[in-house]
């Protein structure tokens, strides 16, 4: 699904319009990002059983049947590294928390420097929750399903009355890209490069459509957690799942990673720029120094990877493993999770 940003949608939800007025103050908040580092206290509590190895190799990048940012076609070498097989749950995410007392990005108020002329009452810490309008036709314009509720953060994905209680081993929303660079930092772990996420979902795979290969339903099954029916109004769970799934609920890769497609996008480290491919380094790129979207320019936006339990086959097909996402640092979504990696050897 589209992205959308939470400094544009606190706006949306302040305002009712504004958007284009409101680009400059996003663009302000996201230089703010930019500059910003967590320093969180390193904590090594790897566990290596929780993760697989993926060997060094060389794979083909990208797709020449996808969106234009997944050209071109690119040969990639890639330095073996440990992956989480998961997505990072609720109960590893609380973990973090309870350890550290560290605070969400959705749990802090906004920063008045970032919408001045706003009243300090009106800005109350939040999260972006899915939240169609009935009888959406036009699928251009993402605000008709995507909302700012005061109140929403990873405890309580769907607002201040959801809870995760009978969640517990389903991936982590509502986290932010600061949020997860500050997991994987305590856990002694990173974020993957956008360059491993995709050479590590491929599972050995050469240029396959899908993880698992080049059929989107093996034998008629569901092979990961996605939309069916006409989004976003009819959602008939053909899969199992309404939203978000436990994960390693659905067979995993040739690698052993689960969920690579569906679930939650996942946060990679890179900066997402549309044309980075045509001059990226052929060996372990690290993404460019620099962002850009041209659906909200000035924005500065981070990779995710892997598309979520919003993408259908009839819309965005972002479960590709060459399909890319953007999405500001400071942004967390109800579709949006992560997973770590970490250098080493087997
Ligand atoms: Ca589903
Ligand atoms: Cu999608």
């Amino acid at each position: 699904m589209k992205p959308a940003t939470r400094s544009s949608l606190i706006l949306v939800s302040l305002l009712g319009t504004g958007l284009v007025l409101g680009f400059f103050w996003v663009y302000r908040a996201a230089m703010d990002v930019k500059n910003r580092r967590d320093q969180r206290s390193v904590e090594s509590t790897a566990e290596m059983s929780d993760m697989v190895w993926i060997p060094t190799g060389k794979f083909t990048m990208g797709a020449t049947d996808g969106e234009t940012d997944e050209a071109p076609l690119h040969d990639v070498k890639i330095t073996g590294f440990w992956m989480d097989k998961t997505e990072v749950t609720n109960e590893q995410f609380e973990k973090f928390v309870k350890a550290t007392h560290y605070v969400t990005v959705a749990e802090r108020k906004p920063d008045p420097k970032q919408f001045p002329g706003v009243p300090e009452d009106k800005l109350v810490p939040g999260s972006i929750v899915f939240t169609p309008e009935p009888n959406v036709t036009d699928l251009s314009n993402h605000m008709q399903w995507w909302s700012y509720v005061p109140g929403a953060d990873w405890r309580h994905p769907e607002g201040p009355k959801s809870s995760i209680a009978d969640r517990m081993k389903h991936p982590v929303v509502q986290v932010c890209w600061d949020d997860a660079v500050a997991y994987c930092q305590w856990s002694g772990k990173r974020l993957p490069t956008e360059a491993e996420w995709e050479y590590a979902a491929r599972g050995g795979t050469e240029r396959a459509h899908y993880p698992w290969g080049n059929e989107l339903l093996p034998q008629g099954r569901w092979m990961m957690n996605c939309w069916q029916g006409k989004f976003p109004n009819e959602n008939t769970h053909g899969d199992g799942f309404m939203t978000t799934a436990p994960v390693g609920s659905f067979p995993p890769n040739g690698y052993g990673l689960s969920d690579m497609a569906g679930n939650v996008w996942e946060w990679c480290s890179d900066w997402y720029l549309p044309d980075y491919y045509k001059s990226s380094p052929r060996e372990n790129p690290l993404g460019p120094d620099k962002s850009f979207d041209p659906n909200e320019p000035g924005v500065w936006k981070r990779v995710t990877r892997g598309g979520s339990w919003m993408c259908s086959d009839s819309y965005c097909k972002g479960y590709r493993p060459s399909a890319r996402m953007k999405t500001s640092p400071d942004t967390g979504l109800q579709n949006t999770g992560f997973r770590c990696v970490k250098a080493g050897t087997r």
